[in-house]
């Protein structure tokens, strides 16, 4: 499966969702697929889309957020998981594509490629209730319809190909793109759709 395909899938459902990604090959397949003011492509702080998407979905329970993240950048910021199970706003959606590379940096080997490590357990350990662990398109896409439907927090783990983008470049960067996503978020809350 890869993880362009499943952004694919899934972007007609991300049109009123706030989305935060990661950076790298993950931001630029939904770039690519057409930049829309609620999308918001977390560059450099590698590890905390899902912090961001934590604080995001709190502060606004009548949106539902979505997190697009990779296995790299949750396992430098592990304890995101039981901080997300410990508040879990019913609002929030975090979707972790493990590709079991830092593809956007080369394509280092990450620890989710060993047979040990797994990411959808550490979710459940952590605390969270609602994990599921998919690695095809059809499973995939029920499980991001029944997330998105869910009145209550989910992690979807994605196992993917360590595939990316043929080229990077986004005429977007991040001070634009976080000036407009907050201009986004603040006239969604005076004119709610
Ligand atoms: C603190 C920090 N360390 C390293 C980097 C460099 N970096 C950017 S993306 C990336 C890999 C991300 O891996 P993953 O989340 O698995 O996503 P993938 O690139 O595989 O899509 C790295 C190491 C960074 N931005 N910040």
């Amino acid at each position: 499966m890869e993880r362009r395909r499943c952004i694919e899938m899934i972007y007609p459902e991300l049109e009123n969702k706030p989305v935060v990604t990661i950076m790298g090959a993950c931001a630029q397949e939904l770039y690519d697929l057409g930049h829309r003011e609620n999308f918001f492509y977390l560059q450099h702080a590698m590890g905390l889309a899902s912090s961001i998407g934590l604080g995001l979905a709190l502060h606004r329970p009548a949106e539902k957020v979505v997190v697009i993240d990779g296995d790299g950048s949750v396992l430098m910021n592990l304890g995101t998981l039981a901080t997300l199970a410990r508040y879990a706003p019913s609002n929030l959606v975090h979707i972790i594509f493990d590709n079991g590379s830092l593809l956007s940096t080369g394509g280092f080997e990450s620890h989710t490629n060993t047979g040990v490590t797994d990411l959808a357990a550490m979710a459940r350990g952590a605390g969270i209730a609602h994990v599921d662990a998919v690695d095809d398109e059809m499973a995939f896409g029920e499980a991001v319809v029944n997330a998105f439907e869910r009145d209550a927090m989910s992690v979807v783990v994605a196992r993917v190909q360590a595939v990316g983008p043929d080229d990077y470049g986004m005429d977007l960067h991040l001070p634009e793109n976080a000036f407009r996503f907050a201009r986004y978020f603040r006239e969604r809350k005076e004119k709610p759709t």
